[in-house]
């Protein structure tokens, strides 16, 4: 059974593999294509392994999971951080044609139980040092959640069938590979989100592979490339922009760090003289303010790239990172659902600081639409639609939605407010989706609102962002309530719901009533202004 998602139409599809964009190679290529190379692909913790190695060990799995009579199709959640397991288990699924969904590390129980929800899975790969996975209680609830799931395989298992790291290092033969076709779903990405639930976003072979050789050509990866991997390993940005995966292209070396502050990253970057990482802007202020305070920076005289994106990067920032870091500012804009732009490496000072980038690809097109939907003129700020060789053609199993985000011509409105220059530089002035951008980590408001109102003393609630000088925005929730409630309850019957600590409210205001609009929806931009000045007037912004 193939994964169900909208395709591109014929005449598109054949374009861009006329293109050359479309290759028609399934993405467990990345790596294969270096199989015989005793060069380092890999560090993490105290592992490491050279390209021969790494494939070793996708086969080493591969042939493992194929012997559970898995069909090419069927789906799998898996659940890693940042070790050398995750993109062993990611090749090795594409390789045998099993559909994965990366959840991040931080995720909790309802997350998790969304993800399984939509995708069904047959196989789930997770950690016992995880706290869902600790005990076998939520595996048993996910089962009965999904009576697909019959596969569970995991690191620190007992029994060693089921023990994922045994099942890597297990078996000696080449498996024979059975990818689902190129222009069929690879795996499931995961969207930042705005609504109730998350979103998933399939993308196939050829879109991606096509944005991970592009972005290789953009920013220069090659085999001398050593990227470190300090964001989320399962996030679109450090897989694909370019990302652990342009890195396994170019035959580079990926080395694997926890988290992005300056205490973890330094010695990694001085020890393994890494070349290129990607930050989102909270990690680059501590990495300015690591350097200042302990003049740290001879310990990245290796880093000639410092890619950031996933939120905004205040130009002042940017400015800093040439003097003070010592290494070169690329600017990042992208999303899970597809497009990415890029300042180019040979852009001015002027570009590299003041831009997001422009588009990976001649064929994507991107304008800017006005609240009906018209073409705005170069320089006015309005909507971002897009459509192109490597962006989704809708949410999975979501007509309903897609309908809403999708125009009849098949762009995309990505919910940022943005400008574009004739040349095609975008910058992004602000966002229309209802989303806080904690530092790049991104939180669907109606999704905690939606958890809040399962509270039995909460009668209305709405999330909205207040301004962070560090995150850049953090969470406020705002609560109408029948009788008294204390943040810290709010946040303890969150936590317990099981969500990423990210999503629960920094800040709680309880008040009497929420300001409404002529329809009789929460006016949240009142409430955002309303906060704004109240945080004026306490000196936490300028
Ligand atoms: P996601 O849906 O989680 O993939 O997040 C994508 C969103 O992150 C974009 O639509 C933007 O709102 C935001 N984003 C990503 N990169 C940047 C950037 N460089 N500057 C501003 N916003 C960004
Ligand atoms: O924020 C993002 O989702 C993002 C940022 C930079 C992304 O998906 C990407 C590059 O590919």
């Amino acid at each position: 059974m193939l994964v169900e998602f909208n395709h591109w139409p014929t005449q598109l599809e054949n374009y861009y593999r006329q293109r050359g964009y479309w290759i028609d190679k399934p993405l467990y290529d990345i790596p294969d294509r270096h199989r015989n190379s005793d060069q380092l692909a890999l560090i993490s913790q105290n592992k490491q392994y050279s390209y021969r190695q790494f494939n070793q060990r996708i086969d080493n799995l591969a042939s493992n999971i194929k012997k559970r009579k898995l069909e090419l199709g069927q789906t799998a959640l898996v659940q890693l951080g940042n070790v050398a397991e995750f993109y062993i288990v990611f090749f090795a699924l594409l390789k045998i044609g099993i559909v994965p969904l990366n959840a991040l590390f931080k995720h909790q129980r309802t997350e998790l139980r969304a993800y399984a929800q939509q995708i069904k899975p047959s196989l789930l790969i997770a950690d016992r040092n995880h706290p869902a996975f600790s005990r076998d209680d939520f595996i048993n609830e996910l089962k009965i959640l999904c009576p697909t799931l019959q596969h569970i395989m995991l690191v620190n298992h007992e029994n060693s069938q089921d023990n994922l790291i045994h099942l890597i290092e297990a078996g000696n033969d080449n498996c024979v590979a059975t990818p689902t076709e190129a222009t069929e779903v690879a795996f499931f990405q995961l969207s930042g989100g705005s609504t109730g639930t998350p979103k998933l976003i399939p993308r196939t072979h050829n879109d991606y592979y096509y944005s991970i050789r592009a972005s290789v050509d953009i920013c220069h990866f090659t085999s001398t490339t050593r990227y470190l991997c300090a964001l989320p390993a399962a996030h679109n940005y450090p897989m694909s922009s370019p990302g652990a995966l342009g890195v396994f292209y170019a035959g580079g070396l990926v080395v694997m760090a926890d988290n992005p502050s300056p205490v973890t990253c330094f010695p990694f970057i001085h020890d393994h003289q890494i070349t290129v990482t990607s930050l989102v802007p909270p990690a680059v202020s501590l990495w300015l303010e690591a350097v200042k305070q302990y003049g740290h920076n001879r310990m990245l005289s290796s880093l000639t790239l410092l890619q950031v994106g996933g939120a905004h990067l205040s130009e002042i920032i940017a400015r800093r990172i040439k003097p003070e870091l010592g290494c070169q500012l690329q600017q990042v804009f992208g999303m899970a659902e597809g497009l990415v732009n890029y300042t180019r490496l040979d852009d001015s000072e002027e570009i590299c600081c003041t831009t997001q980038g422009r588009p990976i690809s001649p064929d994507d097109e991107v304008w800017v639409a006005d609240i009906k939907g018209n073409k705005l003129p170069f320089g006015e700020a309005g909507r971002l639609m897009t459509r192109g060789p490597y962006t989704f053609r809708g949410y999975y199993l979501n007509p309903q939605y897609n309908q809403h985000v999708f125009d009849e011509n098949g762009f995309y409105c990505s919910g940022d407010i943005i400008t574009q220059t004739a040349q095609g530089y975008i910058t992004v002035v602000g966002r229309e989706k209802d989303q806080i951008n904690r530092g790049g980590e991104k939180i669907a408001a109606e999704e905690i609102e939606n958890i809040l109102l399962q509270h039995p003393m909460i009668i209305h609630t709405a999330l909205i962002p207040i301004n962070d000088p560090l995150l850049g925005e953090k969470s406020c929730a705002y609560i109408v309530s029948r009788e008294p409630i204390k943040p810290e309850q709010l946040r303890r019957f969150l936590r317990e719901q099981g969500i990423a600590d990210y999503k629960i409210p920094d800040k709680v205001k309880v008040v009497n009533q929420l300001p409404l609009t002529a329809v009789g929806k929460v006016d949240k931009r009142a409430l955002r202004t309303q906060l704004y000045i109240d945080q004026q007037i306490k000196g936490e912004i300028e």
